[in-house]
């Protein structure tokens, strides 16, 4: 008697354990995968993926399928042992249910854990499931099948064998709960992006795509690993070599990888990841490639004397000018440091870098001296360019100094001299930026109208550049100066809001502007000073009553609520149609306007996108524009 008691007691506390870590995550959800919108629920996903990965780096699974079921559901398959389904001493509970029902279980059962692990570590499984309106997994394991279905993350199935199987892998469909999430539609290329980049970094994993709601489906594999990665990078560039480099090893349990490939344009594009974690923010094993790699050229143009005695030192710039480089490390107990958690903390991890960087780029450049002698003629000539543009920019300054640093003519400028209150409109069109001065609150809003051709920084030096009549304008306006010489704490402005019609020309001029940012001034992006201006799309009017309408599902969603009323629509085709007082109203009032903050991730992210649309070699280009035509217009946010 004594002692059912003391059973059943000990089945409840599991159970309102099970209660309370699941009610905690559906409570605060932004705690575990950063916040309920877009970016939270495709976080959802990437915890599934995540673990299969985890699963194919123990060596276990070398297949991996992310289905968009026609239902909205998404479906993570792999071929993987199978989560273990055992019953789990302590709670009497099958294992799999543990990994679903309790946070901080999964990842490791009985010491058979993970060397590493990116994600949450295994809290994953639990938080997918409390989230999700519905979830069922499957486990095949042992010959058999085995079955189970939860609704917000409370079982209403019990763990079933529903058949037989002589392959064994997992399979977690769910629907994401729409009671937590702001809009439950998965998007494709969110999902794809990540899963190429997951297959360039954990080479060999093939990684199948299928959109079931438009009958779509990509494969993504990759031996080649991150070899095809940096080819991928320079894919509408000329290299300067054939075979991208590749180093690896493993050193005091830490893996490490690079690959690296020298094209002939004059941008750097290093990305660094660990645990399969993009560290946008760098870290210890970027340092250590990067300080490597500037020690070795250096060595080695001394050692032949390529560099003369009273030469100075090649800088890293001008050794990373042209080069595509991806550094991969896998890390036991990774920290994650910095503003965003994306800064590789583990200091010890800088010196491995560096020493596998010294014996195997060391003796690569011994073995192919011609390529060596490629890599160091061109951090010559970064180098001499570089002195060139300098002296260019001196003189710049000195014009600018004669010009008592006067502020563009074009300029409308604000009567508020606080920069932290401050707004700069950079406006396309004359037309535009002449109602956007009569709209304006001038204490507060400045407006430059640019109406030249802003020069493609993708294609030109610094020095070239720096001609641009525009691109002048703008430096002067901002007050930062520019390159080595840009100050952030003189930029005069906290907001540079670009405002651009939503056709081909605004997007094409957005895209400009956001790479010359990027390229040049990419404190403004990291401080998040950058923001792009949300004007609308349609004007819906019925007698005195106007709503006005910023995209298309809010045009469907009007119609929808509308329907059998007559309302006058009209679609903007520019901001030039719009008076005064309406690009006040819609797109510059603080108090109704929105405005989408452009953050170094998202610039990041498009950085292949831009070196596509904006590089030199034509036909990738027009391939690209051809297959994602439709898109276009959100890539390039
Ligand atoms: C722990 C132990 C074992 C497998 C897994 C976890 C596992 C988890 C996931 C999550 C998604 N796919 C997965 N595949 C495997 C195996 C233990 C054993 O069989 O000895």
């Amino acid at each position: 008697m004594e002692q059912e008691q003391l059973a059943t007691t000990e089945y409840t506390a599991n159970e309102i354990q099970v209660l309370e870590g699941l009610e905690a995550v559906r409570r605060r959800p932004g705690m575990y995968i950063g916040n309920t919108g877009e970016r939270g629920l495709h976080q959802l996903v990437f915890e599934l993926v995540d673990n299969s990965i985890d699963e194919a780096l123990a060596g276990y699974c070398d297949y991996i399928e992310v289905i968009i079921g026609q239902n909205g559901s998404l479906t993570v398959s792999d071929n993987g042992r199978g989560i273990p389904v055992d019953i789990h001493e302590k709670t009497g509970l099958p294992a799999v249910e543990v990994a679903l029902t309790m946070l901080h279980a999964g990842g490791k059962f009985g010491g058979n854990g993970y060397k590493v692990s990116g994600g949450l570590h295994g809290v994953g499984l639990s938080v997918v499931n409390a989230l999700s309106s519905w979830l069922e997994i499957k486990i095949k394991r042992d010959n058999k099948i085995y079955h189970q279905e939860y609704r917000r993350g409370i079982k209403v199935s019990e763990l079933k064998i529903i058949g037989k199987s002589k392959t064994n892998g997992t399979s977690v469909t769910f629907i994401p709960d729409d009671e937590i999430f702001e809009d439950i539609t998965f998007k494709k290329d969110i999902i794809c992006r990540r899963l190429q980049e997951l297959s360039f970094l954990n080479k060999g994993v093939k990684i199948v795509f299928k959109d079931k709601r438009d009958d779509t489906e990509k494969v993504y594999h990759h031996n080649g690993g991150i070899i095809d990665f940096v080819k991928y990078l320079n894919k509408n560039k000329t290299p300067l070599f054939n075979k991208p480099l590749y180093f690896s090893g493993e050193k005091n349990n830490v893996q490490i990888e690079v690959a690296m490939q020298y094209n002939d344009g004059f941008n750097e594009i290093l990305l660094s990841y660990a645990n399969n974690i993009h560290t946008v923010e760098g870290g210890s094993h970027e340092a250590g490639f990067k300080t490597a790699l500037t020690r070795i050229i250096n060595d080695y143009a001394r050692r032949f004397n390529i560099l003369k005695e009273n030469d100075s030192n090649l800088s890293g710039d001008d050794i990373r000018e042209g080069l595509a480089a991806v550094i991969s490390v896998k890390v036991i107990e990774p920290q994650f440091e910095g503003q965003t958690k994306t800064k590789l903390g583990n200091s010890e991890v800088r010196g491995l870098v560096d020493s596998l960087m010294v014996e195997k780029l060391g003796s690569y450049l011994d073995e192919n001296p011609k390529i060596a002698r490629k890599i160091v003629d061109k951090a010559i000539n970064a180098f001499r360019v570089r002195e060139a543009a300098r002296k260019a920019r001196e003189l710049t300054r000195r014009k600018n100094a004669l010009e008592i640093t006067s502020l563009p003519g074009k300029l409308a400028d604000c009567t508020h001299k606080d920069p932290s209150l401050s707004e700069l409109f950079l406006v396309e069109g004359d037309s535009a930026g002449g109602s956007a001065k009569q709209g304006r609150d001038r204490r507060f809003q400045a407006i430059l109208p640019l109406r030249g051709k802003i020069i493609n920084v993708e294609k030109a030096r610094l020095d070239k550049i720096l001609n641009n009549e525009e691109i002048r304008t703008i430096i002067t306006a901002l007050g930062t100066g520019i390159g080595e010489d840009f100050n952030i704490d003189k930029a005069r402005y906290h907001k540079i809001i670009l405002m651009a019609d939503a056709d081909v020309d605004g997007s094409h001029i957005r895209t400009l502007l956001l790479t010359f940012f990027y390229r040049y001034m990419k404190p403004l992006i990291e401080k998040g000073y950058i923001y792009i201006a949300q004007p609308p799309l349609y004007k819906m009017s019925r007698g005195k009553k106007v709503y006005y309408l910023y995209n298309d599902s809010e045009l469907e969603r009007f119609t929808k609520n509308h329907e059998g009323e007559r309302w006058e629509a009209q679609r903007y085709k520019g901001l030039g149609e719009m008076n005064a007082e309406q690009l006040w109203d819609t797109t510059m009032n603080p108090e109704t306007r929105t405005l989408l903050k452009v953050n170094l991730e998202n610039a990041m992210e498009a950085d292949a996108i831009f070196s596509i649309l904006m590089g030199d070699r034509v036909q990738p280009r027009r391939e690209f524009i051809n297959q994602h035509a439709h898109e276009v217009r959100n890539l390039d946010i």
